[in-house]
């Protein structure tokens, strides 16, 4: 059984209800939620020209391997309507894996610590209320300390998911 931490983000639709859905679709899958960060409403990164999101970070368990964990992902991702209209662009679900254990992927489809993580304060501030001391297992970084080097981008706690 491996803890993993997932990034979640939504910023098109029903944004919470895309969250709580995939949450419960990653259930069924066999991802079992431990904890659920509050949820933030953040300026988007990357592709500055699209809504905002809503993002948060899950806890979770799994007997899942990296690539079987990464399938199911996909298909949730798909049944919850997310269409690639353009790379980092709007989008219904986005789930992804900031971390394996302490494990390091590098492979073509999947590289785990999640490549952009230790940049992104969408990340970090979610991650850092779940375990602020957990070290980063390429950098060792702890989250707390990535956290204060992330500046100039808004994230605003609106509170827990519903439901
Ligand atoms: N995801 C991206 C690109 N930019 N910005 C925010 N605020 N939140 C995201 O989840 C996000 C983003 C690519 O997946
Ligand atoms: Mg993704
Ligand atoms: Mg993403």
């Amino acid at each position: 059984m491996k803890t993993v931490y997932l990034s979640l983000g939504s910023n098109l639709g029903d944004r919470e209800r895309n969250l709580r859905e995939a949450i419960r679709r990653l259930g069924e899958a066999g991802v079992r939620t431990l904890r659920v960060s509050s949820l933030y409403e953040t300026e988007p990164q990357d592709l500055r020209d699209q809504p905002w999101f809503l993002n948060l970070v899950l806890e979770a368990e799994t007997e899942l391997f990296p690539k079987q964990l990464l399938a199911r992902i996909h298909k949730i991702e798909l049944e919850l309507g997310r269409k690639r209209l353009r790379p980092k662009g709007p989008r219904t679900a986005d789930i992804d894996i900031l971390l394996y254990g302490d494990s390091v992927i590098e492979t073509e489809e999947l590289t785990v610590p999640h490549p952009r993580m230790a940049e992104r304060r969408f990340v970090l501030e979610p991650l850092a209320e779940l375990v602020p001391e957990l070290r980063h297992p390429v950098t060792r970084r702890t989250i707390r300390e990535l956290l204060a080097g992330t500046a100039g981008q808004t994230v605003r706690r609106i509170g827990e998911l519903s439901g």
